[in-house]
């Protein structure tokens, strides 16, 4: 399965898509858009909206008339974040860019630090936004969400062998060759589940991830869409893939 990291690149980078999926964001997402526009003026920006109620779909396609370097990616409804970003990967594989950019709208994410996770990722095929690495922070969250937070990763580094720090963070960058070696069609999983599956997926796979330190904002505007149902399902799924990458060890060995 694993080729070592013999997969690890370091060509030239292509063109940049930062994909921003929203629901309910139009407190935010015309700063957000704002911002990156300013952080890396080449790179395009695709709002996958799930058909807000609030009208951030709308504002998005203001902003898409103003600016051709701003797409929006309209879905019919509220399908989760995971489901949001497979349609945004899909979109940016066929449109041909060469890194596709995850990114929450509601600043959390500061578009600023995005030159260095692109730097990073001119030698490595995956660079992991981290916020528990030496040099990466909160601001704003209380301890106890801290705490949550980190024990996640951790659970998740020790079920799973992975040799991250930061496993449910959700600001990255993808070479769009790491993505499609991935199997995302395959990948059902939601919300922080989402992003363990994919930083999982991407070390079995032998790929080079990187984790780049980042300040990570807590949101000021607007509502969360985490859920205790999402949290939930990271715990079980996680469970359920130590399970089965051990046995899978396990017969490994037995058979050779
Ligand atoms: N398209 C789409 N976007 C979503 C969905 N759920 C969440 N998002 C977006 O995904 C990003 C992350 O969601 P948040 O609610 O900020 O989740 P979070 O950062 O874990 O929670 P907070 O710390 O409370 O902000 C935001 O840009 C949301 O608008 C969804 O079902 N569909
Ligand atoms: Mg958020």
């Amino acid at each position: 399965m694993t080729d070592g990291g013999q997969r690890r690149r370091n060509g030239p980078l292509g063109s940049v898509l930062v994909i921003i999926p929203t629901y309910n964001e139009a407190d935010n997402i015309e700063l957000v858009t704002a911002r990156v526009r300013e952080s890396v003026p080449d790179a395009h920006i695709l709002v996958a909206d799930d058909n807000s109620p609030d009208g951030t779909g709308k504002i998005a396609d203001e902003l898409a008339a103003q600016d051709d370097r701003i797409k929006v990616l309209h879905r019919k409804g509220k399908e989760g974040l995971g489901a949001a970003y497979l349609a945004g990967f899909r979109w940016g594989i066929e449109h041909g860019y060469g890194v596709l950019v995850e990114m929450d709208a509601d600043g959390s994410h500061q578009p600023e630090e995005l030159p260095r996770l692109l730097t990073a990722l001119k030698g490595a095929d995956l660079v992991l936004g981290s916020r528990w690495v030496p040099g990466g922070r909160v601001v704003n969250w209380p301890r106890s969400r801290k705490i949550l937070s980190r024990g996640g990763s951790l659970y998740s580094r020790v079920l799973l062998d992975l040799p991250l720090r930061d496993v449910t963070g959700g600001y990255r960058a993808f070479r769009s060759e790491t993505l499609q070696g991935l199997g995302i069609d395959a990948v059902t999983s939601q919300g922080y589940c989402f992003q363990v599956d994919l930083a999982h997926r991407a070390v079995r796979a032998g790929f080079h991830v990187v984790e780049v330190p980042i300040t990570f904002v807590e949101r000021e505007r607007g509502d969360s869409k985490m859920s205790r149902s999402i949290a939930t399902e990271a715990l079980w799924r996680v469970a359920v893939w130590g399970v089965q990458g051990r046995v899978k060890r396990l017969l490994g060995h037995r058979h050779t």
